[in-house]
């Protein structure tokens, strides 16, 4: 296999509402997307990265330009002996930049099934045909207004509510839905690194609620911390932003710095390094589940096979398309009892629809 080209296609999907965290709102998806055109056939990607650097280091434009200037040059230079399994090897000299290693990584490896007629589920382990799904749910101005949010994500039939938190959105919305909702509603809370080690008393408040787990409460870098914090409350901490690469996860584990697992492929440098994370933790008794960075049907698509391995236990923020989009850039992903499909098609098993993705299109630029 070798690569021939690649368009690096830079979206703005707009989004039904704004989506807001503790480190921002976004009311448009803007995202780039790598198109890999091998001799074998095309691969589709979607990179993950936002449009700021707020989630992590990496943002849309920076991820295309390590994608133009030096990961897919690297990735030419493989010449015949091109495969999804080279990629991270021949990048590895460079520091960083997961999400966009993880977006070639994923195009190529979408041509390379797809060309073998495997679906990604197929290759990456899939022991499941559909997925509980659960759905995040962001900060919003109003008590009334998270209520409203949530109960009609339940009517939609979601499985389990992720509540976003930062400080002076925590107890009170926590509390509301506990107490709306009941003690069986599976709830857990996100607060994207918003806390610090002086907020261990104000967390520890949450443990009244019987939450599935607190995810990623306080800085990133700060692993010693988190595993401070989950010996002092009884919530389960769950690592995302900390966890970007399996010899990460063995040594958090290790440590007792999380109890649960949020996988995002993106985060860790792509899918073949999020199957070690989820080998490690399985070894180790550690449940993983699948996090998600609002992608459209293309990055989903992956995301549901990787879902449907045996360890990812919990229901994952793998919500329909329709929670994010009126127009999903793929036929739509939908919601059966609480659960979805996993795509069984090769490769990621969905296609673009050429109209949809010409109307969100906001660049496009050829490597050849
Ligand atoms: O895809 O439903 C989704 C998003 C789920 O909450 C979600 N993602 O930290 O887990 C997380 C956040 C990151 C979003 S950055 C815009
Ligand atoms: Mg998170």
């Amino acid at each position: 296999m070798k690569l021939e080209a690649v368009e690096l296609i830079r979206l703005d999907v707009p989004l039904k509402s704004a989506f807001r965290t503790s480190e921002g709102s976004v009311t448009v998806h803007e995202v780039v997307w790598v198109h890999a055109i091998t001799d074998v056939g095309e691969g589709w990607a979607e990179c993950a990265a936002n449009a700021l650097p707020d989630y992590s280091s990496e943002y849309h434009t920076a991820a295309a330009g390590v994608l133009r200037d030096f990961f897919i040059p690297e990735a030419m230079k493989l010449g015949n002996q091109l495969t999804a399994e080279a990629i991270a090897p021949a990048l590895h000299w460079a520091k960083g930049h997961r999400m966009a290693k993880a977006a070639l990584e994923t195009a190529v490896l979408d041509a390379q099934l797809r060309a073998s007629g495997t679906s990604f589920a197929t290759y990456l382990g899939a022991t499941k045909t559909k997925v509980p799904a659960g759905v995040s749910v962001g900060i919003m101005d109003t008590l009334p207004e998270l209520m409203k949010t949530v109960e009609g994500y339940l009517a939609d039939g979601y499985l389990r509510i992720k509540l976003k938190i930062e400080p002076g959105w925590d107890y009170e919305p926590v509390k509301l839905v506990r107490e709306t909702f009941g003690p069986d509603l599976l709830l857990q809370v996100d607060a994207n690194t918003a806390y610090t080690r002086d907020d261990f008393d104000l967390l520890k408040r949450l443990d009244e609620f019987n939450l599935l787990l607190i995810e990623q409460p306080i800085q990133e870098e700060d692993i010693l911390g988190h595993a401070r914090l989950a010996e002092y409350i009884t919530t389960p901490v769950c690592l995302d932003e900390s966890i970007v690469s399996a010899g990460v996860a063995r040594d958090a584990i290790e440590i007792g710095a999380t109890s649960i697992i949020n996988i995002k492929p993106a985060r860790v440098g792509g899918y073949i390094e999020a199957v070690k994370i989820h080998n490690v933790a399985q070894v180790a008794g550690i449940p993983v589940w699948c996090g998600g960075m609002l992608e459209t049907g293309i990055g989903r698509a992956a995301n549901l096979a990787l879902a449907a391995l045996p360890n990812f236990t919990l229901p994952g923020d793998t919500s329909a398309s329709a929670r994010y989009f009126e127009t999903d850039t793929t036929e739509p992903f939908v919601l059966v009892d609480g659960h979805i499909d996993v795509p069984t098609g090769p490769g990621i098993g969905v296609d673009p629809i050429r109209e949809v993705v010409d109307r969100f299109t906001v660049s496009t630029e050829w490597v050849k």
